[in-house]
């Protein structure tokens, strides 16, 4: 269950607040409790007669059978009135209770906010509101008029706080709660029976347009809680002041002395005053509840309007918002609609063209679509292309392809090279920085060839031989050397025989060795084998349909001897190291180029670089080897009818584009 269960809307109030037309709510203690029987019921019926004169709907609000009822029936308002004492005065704390046992209840200030809100009703007008009660300090008789005006969102159109009250205190405890206390064409809280209190409000307000204006603003900010009005009683209905105080004085002596206090001081109070004013003080209450009806209802009727003066600005807005989505949806649905048209038109002039023509060779699915791209055919350096295609040779290019066509022959126009200058001058380039030529180190002068070759075998002198005394007379003839000279101190040998004594005998210095060991010939490997371990570590030469600038070089006449980067000379400091400080070189087993076996092993892992290279050679011989051969195929093509594009070999049953034979079918035995 909800709300609604309980909240019993009379059908006009309903009607007037869907469609935001002016509401004002009306308490039902006043009736019960705030006057005598009949004039309750009579001054109720007028104060709805004047609201509705000003335009507004009444709707007088009180507990019936448990029921919230926002606007009663005549026959509620004359039930109530003439109940009077005999119903309960129902405030905040009595709701629930006389809902769930399904009781009457008059309902006082706060409960009557309460059940307007819960409504939609935002302005109420009644003739005074409870307060903080003479001497609360002890009493501490605060009504829940004041906590509800600090929390629930209604405004509330009063004629001040009666002198019964401590106004003072009402309206330090009005500060505390927030609620905002205007003065309604008066800048001084009235004082209900009188139009002066001497307390100041917080703000006037002059016109219910004003009001309206502040009451929206409060709504439109959400700053919950009601404002509180004080609207003067009219001048020709004020009690002289000095009476109405000492009325008063008198009725809160005569409580006090009866014990009156709680929620039957108040009506108590008002009864006693009424006696002892001989019903002065009646009329002026009648009075100014018509008063605050009048304002109310004006200020109400004014409210709506603004409310319908923003409403229709939303509306517009809304309105201007959808006008602009259907805009919108209306272009976006043409545009749409065109593109669809034309997509269909395109489509219709493809299909056509697809039967007027055969299917182009790129769009083929059978072919290669890089192969067949027309650019591709139309490239001069394609077709530049020799027969002879280092990368058709390359160990490592794949078979060759069979859907590949044959290299077209050069077209006349590309024989020729494009950037090769009329002229036979060597190409400079002109932006490359002049730096100095880097002359040629002078060849060193061809060493003179051994003497010992030049001299023949019999007549070569060994410059070497120990010098000898003169040697006993041999016993047999000595072999002679050189026809004339003396046999006494030379000892005749061969060239073989005096190179390997030179090598038992002299010790060689180290940069002979390894001079020697470095032009060593290489140990002959197979000649096929050394190019393809050349290949293999070589870098790959570009390719050459690759563009090539003309300004790299086109002549080739650059070389590292006259035109390398010019580096310009660093001078560095070096440190002059003692002879016994440089270091030999040293091989990874930590042997130093000073052991003669470094440079054998030196050249041991040399061999072995090579032998690996030519391993791999071999490997990728042996792949080559163990691919498929092709052979041409003579087998006859059949039209297969699964593809207009398609011809089978009977003999391999390779597909093949177009009726080619032979073509290449990979051989089997
Ligand atoms: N002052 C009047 N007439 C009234 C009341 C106050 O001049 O009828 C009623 C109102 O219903 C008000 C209530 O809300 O008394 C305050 O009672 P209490 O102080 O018990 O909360
Ligand atoms: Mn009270």
């Amino acid at each position: 269950m909800n709300k609604s269960f309980y909240l019993d809307i009379a059908p006009e109030v309903g009607a007037a607040l869907k469609e935001g037309r002016p509401v004002v709510a009306l308490e039902s203690t006043i009736i019960s409790h705030g006057m005598p029987y009949p004039q309750n019921v009579e001054t109720a019926r007028n104060v709805e007669d004047i609201i509705r004169s000003e335009g507004a709907v009444p709707a007088t609000i009180a507990i019936i059978g448990g029921k919230m009822k926002v606007g009663l029936s005549a026959d509620e308002i004359e039930y109530l009135g003439k109940k009077g004492m005999a119903v309960t005065k129902a405030s905040r704390r009595d709701l629930p209770v006389l809902a769930a046992k399904g009781m009457d209840g008059a309902t006082t200030v706060a409960s009557t906010m309460i059940i307007a809100a819960m409504a939609g009703i935002k302005i109420f007008a009644t003739g005074g509101i409870g307060g903080v009660h003479r001497g609360a300090e002890t009493t501490m008789d605060i009504s829940a008029d004041l906590e509800e005006l600090g929390r629930t969102d209604v405004t509330v159109v009063c004629a001040g706080a009666k002198s019964i009250l401590d106004i003072g205190l009402t309206l330090e405890y009005l500060e505390t709660k927030g609620v905002p206390v205007l003065g309604y064409g008066t800048d001084e809280l009235p004082a209900f029976y009188c139009r002066e209190s001497g307390f100041g409000v917080d703000y006037r307000v002059d016109t219910p347009e004003e009001l309206a204006a502040t009451i929206k603003a409060k709504h439109d900010l959400g700053v919950h809680g009601g404002i509180l009005v004080g609207n003067p009683i009219p001048k020709e209905y004020e009690m002289p002041k000095a009476m109405a105080d000492r009325a008063i004085d008198i009725a809160v002596k005569k409580a006090e002395e009866n014990g009156i206090k709680g929620k039957q001081l108040t009506p108590f109070l008002l009864a006693l005053v009424k006696e002892m004013t001989g019903g002065m003080s009646l009329d002026s209450n009648i009075q100014l509840v018509y008063n605050n009806a009048r304002v109310a209802a004006k200020t109400a009727v004014a409210l709506s309007a603004l409310e319908a003066q923003d409403k229709a600005a939303e509306d517009e807005e809304e309105s201007l918002d959808m006008l602009r989505a259907e805009i919108a949806d209306d272009t976006a649905e043409s545009i749409s609609r065109e593109i669809a048209s034309f997509r269909s038109e395109m489509e219709t002039l493809i299909s056509q063209r697809m039967a007027a023509a055969p299917m182009p060779a790129f769009m083929n699915p059978y072919m290669n679509p890089y192969q067949q791209m027309p650019y591709q055919q139309q490239n001069p350096y394609a077709a530049q292309q020799p027969a002879s295609n280092p990368y058709q040779q390359n160990p490592y290019q794949p078979a060759p392809n069979p859907y590949q066509p044959p290299y077209q022959p050069m077209p006349e126009q590309f024989q020729q090279q494009p950037y090769q200058p009329a002229s036979a001058q060597p190409y400079v380039n002109p932006y490359k920085p002049v730096r100095p030529a880097v002359q040629p180190e002078p060849e060193p002068a061809p060493a003179p060839a051994p003497a010992y070759k030049a001299v023949p075998d019999d007549q070569w002198v060994n410059p070497f031989a120990p010098k000898r005394e003169k040697a006993p007379e041999p016993a047999s003839e000595p072999m002679a050397v050189g026809g004339d000279a003396p046999a006494s101190n030379v000892i005749a040998r061969t060239s073989d025989e005096v190179m390997a004594m030179v090598e038992e005998t002299v010790e060689k210095p180290e940069e002979v060795v390894e001079e020697a060991v470095e032009s060593a010939p290489e140990p002959a490997a197979e000649p096929a084998i050394e190019e393809a371990a050349e290949q293999a570590s070589a870098e790959p030469e570009e390719r050459p349909d690759e563009y090539v600038s003309p300004f790299d070089d086109p002549m080739g006449t650059e070389d590292e001897n006259t035109l390398t980067e010019y580096v310009p000379p660093v001078h560095e400091k070096k440190e002059r190291k003692p002879d016994n400080m440089v270091k030999p070189e040293m091989d990874t087993e930590g042997m130093t180029s000073y052991d003669p076996e470094f440079y054998r092993k030196r050249a041991e892992e040399r061999k072995q670089r090579i032998a690996e290279a030519a391993g791999e050679a071999k490997h990728k011989e042996e792949e080559k080897a163990a691919e498929p051969e092709y052979i041409d195929c003579k087998g006859p093509l059949e039209f297969t009818g699964e593809h207009p594009w398609a011809w089978k070999c009977t003999r391999c049953g390779q597909i093949f584009q177009k009726h080619e034979i032979p073509h290449k079918c990979i051989k089997t035995d």
